[in-house]
């Protein structure tokens, strides 16, 4: 499951004061009279409690965004790492943690002087001062609570993905039909277009069998050129490779149309296979409605022929999906 998706943001920094101190304000309305110095300090006590609780809540959610880096799945690890460095979150983590107990401590004192005081006058002076202080630290912590505003409207969006059930991941060079594919055999609903680059992240779709769900994952499409060259938008797609199939669908396009020459997009396999060479492999050669060149002379392996858009040996390579992941053959 993507750890994020349950989680509730930070509100921003202006927000924060504004809910603190619109709060405060209730919460002193309903104080009964009971003589004035006790009704005053009683006021006070629950607008700093107020503000104080309100501030806390938005750190502690800053907080658990960070964190759970800490505890996600590598796969959401890698995918987060790509935009958000891991010592990035550590510095946050570490001054959002170390606001807290400054809050706290704040807390603590100011309702000990409010103990003591010998005129309303006085408590509202202390209050005044509890509450200034307590609302400047969400503004010298506006940097971290806006990083990790920003790392949860980033991870919260991510697929989720159950490790306990079978992953199928489709790959393959642009536009080979990819997320046709995706969309012909399960749930998702992801973006069809003639030209390459459409789809810039992973989506999952599922196929429901009578015990089984299946994911399915489709990726952004990867270019001809070794790891270290690949951007953002193909690492996605290497990193679900590394982590989560149980079988890998790679696809090619033997159309005109074919973003690469049939040897590139073989190449493009085989860096695939030497990285990732210990998973089954089904392969799978799109459009021969429409087919061009011959893509298995120069693979010299066998591949499955379908076409998504007559609708030429889809089922049958759905069945072989099946086949391949729920019973290993
Ligand atoms: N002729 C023909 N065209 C197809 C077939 N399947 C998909 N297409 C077309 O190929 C184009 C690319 O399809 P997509 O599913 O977006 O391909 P993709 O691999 O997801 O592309 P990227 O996300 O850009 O990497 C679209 O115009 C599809 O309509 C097919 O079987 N035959
Ligand atoms: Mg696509």
């Amino acid at each position: 499951m993507n750890p994020w998706e349950t989680l509730r943001p930070p509100s921003r920094m202006r927000d924060i004061k504004e809910e603190a101190l619109a709060k405060a304000s209730k919460s002193s309305e309903k104080i009964a009279f009971r003589g004035k110095i006790i009704t005053a300090k009683k006021r006070e006590k629950t607008r700093i409690e107020t503000v104080y609780r309100v501030v806390r809540k938005h750190l502690l959610r800053s907080i658990k965004i960070l964190r759970t880096y800490y505890d996600a799945h590598p796969f959401y690890q890698d995918l987060v790492k790509l935009f958000y460095p891991e010592e990035d979150i550590r510095i946050s983590l570490k001054r959002l943690e170390g606001s807290i107990r400054t809050l706290e401590m704040l807390r603590a004192s100011y309702l000990d002087r409010l103990k003591y005081i010998r005129d309303t006058e006085e408590a509202a002076r202390i209050r005044k001062e509890a509450l200034g202080r307590i609302l400047s630290i969400p503004v010298r912590r506006k940097k971290q609570l806006n990083y990790a505003l920003e790392l949860w409207k980033y991870a919260h969006k991510l697929p989720s993905i159950d490790f306990d059930e079978p992953i199928v991941v489709i790959s393959g060079p642009p536009n080979v039909g990819k997320s046709s594919l995706i969309n012909r055999l399960s749930t998702a609903k992801v973006k069809v277009a003639s030209y390459p680059f459409t789809t810039k992240e992973i989506h999952v779709g599922h196929i429901e069998t009578k015990y089984f769900r299946i994911q399915l994952i489709d990726t952004p499409g990867l270019l001809d050129r070794p790891l270290k060259e690949r951007n953002e938008v193909e690492m996605q797609a290497i990193y679900a490779l590394k982590h989560l199939p149980d079988l890998i669908l790679f696809m090619f396009d033997p159309s005109p149309g074919r973003y690469y020459e049939a040897d590139q997009q073989v190449a493009i396999y085989r860096e695939i296979r030497e990285l990732f060479g210990d998973k089954p492999y089904l392969l799978v050669i799109n459009k021969i409605d429409d087919e061009d060149v011959d893509i298995e002379e120069f693979l010299e392996e066998e591949a499955y022929k379908i076409s998504i858009l007559k609708d030429l040996g889809v089922e049958e390579l759905r069945e072989t999906i099946l086949n391949k992941v729920l019973k290993g053959g």
